[in-house]
């Protein structure tokens, strides 16, 4: 007898949609230019260059603000669905508040809007990537719990501007980069470090902002723009060291609760689990209450249910097992209170950052953790992508990064019914890599930064990328 062994080959349905990504501050440059004022990476950048790995600033950076009509042919060359980019807060309300439109700001972003339209591309926009104003930081940034309101401002402007064109919202890139990191451990700007303070100020600031933004959506706007409001987190796949280990078990859960649950929870499901830990952990450490301050009926209210899709960036996975005691973790701290030591396998590739090793299964994974966990929401894929340190321009682990997370994705969909319409690769282009600078390359294009024009060049993913479109399938 013959055995057959099929493998089946399994294909991106006709409904998914796919894109590239890039964040305003990461690629526009004209910082000072336009009308537009100044954010706290401008004021970061500028004053502590200490702080980015080799100096640099954003000022420059791939001069998208210069180069629309060139960015979206090369997009129109990808044969992208959609275009996920984020919009200068800055740019729009040079001092952060609604009193005062750039009507230049205004301007740049229709114009994109309308190629990206003219050209058949979904513009995909995020309200915010990180560069707040900086007037709104001289008032404490996120911590201030009347950056709900002002933030809702914006957002009603841009709904106002741009909403007859753009149905797809982000309210905001990963609120716990923005507030573990700027505000607890100095990863990002405005690089301040009240740890086990600052970021849970921040995060119940932001939390509400985002639930009355989407609040004013449906009340103001979708009946005429029909568009649907969601945010977007990040998570690593958290895996217990010890699967047998029940100690691992709840180190896991842990880790997922105070990353991803920190703010999917309070969105997609009743569970609660960081109220009672933090409450109990400020008690040992003195303080007369939680450091956690807690939503009032109201506010939870208004931030249950609040997102049409689940945005999900995610690029690598971790391990989970129990401090062993000798790690030093400060207190209070974030890590103090997930109280859990999380690592990476040697066993998986590196890329050029530290943080990034590739463990593909981790996404397949993460996307039924989160099917399961948060009730089948329909999960938008807004980044996943890998970094070099070189540019080059046969970029073959980039495409194997791609090629394998892909293929997680297509088990996911057609094995584990995952409810996941999109995937946008970080990034199009290279771009200022935060506190790296220009040290760590994700780009599907390359940029050279030595050259004043910045030119682009399609690197080998872009290629492949563009095939896996195509053909709706990965060769
Ligand atoms: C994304 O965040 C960002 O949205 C995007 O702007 C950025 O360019 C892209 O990643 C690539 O980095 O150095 O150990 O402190 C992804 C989530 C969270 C990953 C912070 C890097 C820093 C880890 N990021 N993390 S560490």
């Amino acid at each position: 007898t013959l055995l057959f062994c099929v493998k089946a080959q399994y294909e991106f349905p006709t409904e998914f949609e796919f894109g590239v990504a890039t964040a305003s501050y990461q690629i526009e440059g004209a910082w000072n230019d336009g009308g537009k004022g100044e954010n706290i990476w401008d004021r970061m950048t500028h004053q502590r260059p200490d702080l980015i790995d080799d100096g640099s600033t954003g000022d420059h950076a791939c001069l998208s603000y210069y180069k629309t009509d060139e960015d979206v042919g090369l997009l129109t060359d990808l044969g992208v669905d959609f275009y996920r980019f984020s919009i200068s807060w800055s740019r729009i309300l040079p001092n952060g508040h609604a009193n005062q439109i750039n009507q230049e700001g205004i301007d740049y972003y229709n114009e994109l809007i309308n190629r990206l339209i003219a050209a058949r591309i979904t513009p995909f926009v995020t309200m915010f990537h990180w560069d707040l104003p900086q007037p709104l930081q001289e008032i404490g940034g996120w911590p201030n719990p009347f950056l709900a309101d002002i933030f809702v401002d914006y957002a009603n402007i841009l709904y106002k501007e741009f909403g007859d064109r753009v149905t797809d919202w982000i309210t905001f890139n990963e609120p716990l980069v923005i507030c573990e990191q700027g505000y607890s451990t100095a990863g990002k700007a405005p690089a301040y470090t009240q740890d086990g303070i600052g970021g849970y100020l921040c995060a119940h600031t932001l939390l509400i902002a985002h639930g009355k933004a989407y609040r004013l959506y449906y009340r103001d706007y979708f009946e005429e723009q029909k568009g649907r409001v969601g945010i977007t987190l990040d998570s690593r796949m958290y895996m217990p060291a010890d699967e047998e280990s029940q100690e691992d078990l709840d180190a896991t859960e842990r880790a997922f609760q105070f990353v991803l649950g920190w703010y999917a929870n309070p969105i997609f499901s009743k569970e609660e689990i960081m109220k009672s830990r933090i409450e109990a952990q400020s008690q040992e450490e003195g303080f007369l209450s939680s450091r956690l301050p807690s939503f009032t009926d109201e506010e939870i209210q208004i931030i249950r249910g609040s997102a049409d899709f689940l945005g999900l960036n995610h690029y690598t996975s971790e391990y989970c097992t129990t401090l062993t005691g000798s790690e030093d973790v400060p207190r209070p701290s974030h890590s103090a209170d997930i109280d859990a030591f999380r690592y990476q396998s040697p066993d998986w590739e590196s890329s050029g950052s530290v943080w990034l090793k590739v463990y593909p299964e981790g996404l397949r994974k993460l996307l039924v953790w989160i099917k399961q966990r948060y009730n089948n929401p329909e999960i938008m894929i807004t980044e996943n992508g890998f970094s070099d340190r070189t540019g080059t321009l046969a970029d073959c682990r980039r495409v194997n990064y791609f090629n394998s997370y892909l293929e997680q994705v297509l088990l996911a969909i057609h094995e584990d019914e995952v409810n996941v319409t999109r995937y946008a690769a970080w990034s199009f282009m290279d771009n200022f890599e935060w506190r790296r600078g220009y040290t760590e390359r994700f780009g599907i294009y390359y940029v050279d930064f030595e050259d004043d024009d910045k030119p682009r060049t399609p690197k080998m993913s872009a290629f492949v990328f563009k095939n896996i479109m195509q053909t709706r399938g990965i060769d």
